[in-house]
């Protein structure tokens, strides 16, 4: 029964055309030295290797291949001493089994009074459905508006909660990249502590205290592409004008834009023919241009558990580092609390890799918010992007200590 449910599910897939994995691995390097490092950059220009965890000193890269691509890749790897271990067998397999277990879960569905459904990941049309349940649940307390359009004319929409005026305001928004799931389920909790768990512990000092605003899909394009298409798309579903479709829109912002010079349209951190050219990072940047009320930004993103602050286009520290780590370093403690977890924390560059245009270092050089992060959240092993919907629970209760924390402090103003 269990293997003919499978078996239709895997047929139903094929028949619409969503992409099949089947036959593609995930490999996992040594901890890599620098010369490894520099050994494997190259790699990170080729589109058939698709880095899942990019290479970086005193870490394992993850590159996942398919079938055929994945012997090349292994003998390169074995040839530069990188020791390659199998990490996901099929991850064709895996997305099957993620989207059994959503179907399974679906067809038990045993969501409880307004609360949004956290024991599954939602699609973009249920988190719309969600928004409008809370708005008009909480309309002393919930605004939604839409700053803006998509390319395929989705709303970009936006969630604010507040409590009165004046008050300044924390900003955080999810799936900026498409394949990163576990994000919008942790802004959805703390929406709904924010709103129907008031009376929760100190949720309603937490309401009274500031403004939040949540974006929850902010590349929804490509969000639904991952439920209808590719599971594991990640930019935009703008055309190029170039081979392939999309940009990553963590590219796109004006700030640093493309100092590495990447036009090759087809890679995954493809930045765009210039930079704000996809309407979804330009709506984020004017809103934060025009709301100077919000203080601290934080994009949510998966996976590798890090807390990333500026700067990702130098090793160089940006001037109030020490305010940023000591937040972080904050945010991490409360973590950690929770289940045990420990994120790394620093400067993206330092403690990640370089990168040009994202969000995080236009929010703090180009609209002076001045607390900025990203938070790359839990996932990988054996399931990389597609965790099991178990581990929402564990991951909201970890990330809601942390976000509590960037809001307590909130910065008084910007400079
Ligand atoms: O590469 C990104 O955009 C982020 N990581 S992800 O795996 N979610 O794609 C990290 C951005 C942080 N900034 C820098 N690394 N510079
Ligand atoms: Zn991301």
């Amino acid at each position: 029964m269990k293997l003919a449910a499978c078996l239709l599910l895997a047929l139903l897939g094929t028949a619409l055309g969503y992409k099949s994995y089947s036959g593609y691995q995930v490999l996992k390097t040594k901890v890599l030295t620098n010369e490894d490092v520099n050994k494997l950059t190259p790699f990170l220009e080729r589109p058939e290797f698709d880095f899942w965890i990019t290479p970086r000193v005193g870490r394992s890269a993850e590159i996942m291949a398919s079938r055929e691509n994945v012997v090349i890749l292994r003998n390169n790897l074995k040839r530069l001493n990188l020791e390659p271990q199998l990490l996901i067998e099929d991850v064709g397999v895996t997305i099957e089994k993620e989207r059994a277990e959503i179907a399974q879960i679906r067809a038990q569905e045993k969501r409880e009074g307004r609360a949004p459904n956290l024991d599954t990941f939602l699609t973009f049309e249920e988190i719309l459905a969600y928004i409008d349940e809370v708005s008009a649940a909480f309309p002393d307390i919930v605004t939604v508006s839409d700053i803006g359009t998509s390319t395929e004319g989705r709303p970009l929409r936006l969630i604010k909660l507040s409590n009165g005026p004046g008050k300044n305001a924390i900003w955080f928004d999810s799936v900026l990249h498409a394949r990163e799931w576990i994000g919008p389920p942790t802004a959805l909790f703390a929406i709904n502590e924010l709103t129907e768990n008031l009376a929760n512990g100190n949720n309603q000092a937490l309401l009274d205290a500031n403004d939040w605003y949540f974006l929850l899909v902010a590349n929804p394009d490509g969000y639904a592409y991952t439920w209808s298409d590719d599971r594991l798309w990640r930019k935009t579903r703008s055309q190029t004008g170039g081979l392939c479709t999309g940009t990553d829109p963590n590219r796109n912002f004006d700030q640093f834009w493309n100092e590495d010079q990447n036009s090759n349209t087809c890679s995954a951190t493809y930045p765009g023919a210039n930079a704000f050219s996809e309407p979804e990072a330009k709506a984020i940047a004017d809103f934060l241009l025009a709301n100077p009320s919000i203080t601290a930004y934080v994009s949510i993103h998966s996976y590798g558990q890090y807390i990333l602050y500026p700067w990702g286009h130098t090793t160089e520290l940006p001037p109030t580092v020490a305010e940023l780590d000591r937040v972080a370093q904050e945010a991490n403690a409360a973590i950690e609390s929770v289940n045990g977890n420990s994120y790394t924390v620093g400067t993206a560059a330092n403690v990640l890799y370089f990168a040009y245009g994202t969000s995080h270092d236009w929010a703090y050089a180009k609209a002076n918010v001045p607390i900025s992060y990203t938070i790359e959240l839990p996932g990988g092993g054996s399931a990389g992007f597609n965790p099991p919907a178990s581990l929402i629970a564990p991951t909201n209760a970890e990330c809601w200590q942390a976000y509590q924390v960037f809001a307590a402090n909130l910065p008084a103003s910007r400079p």
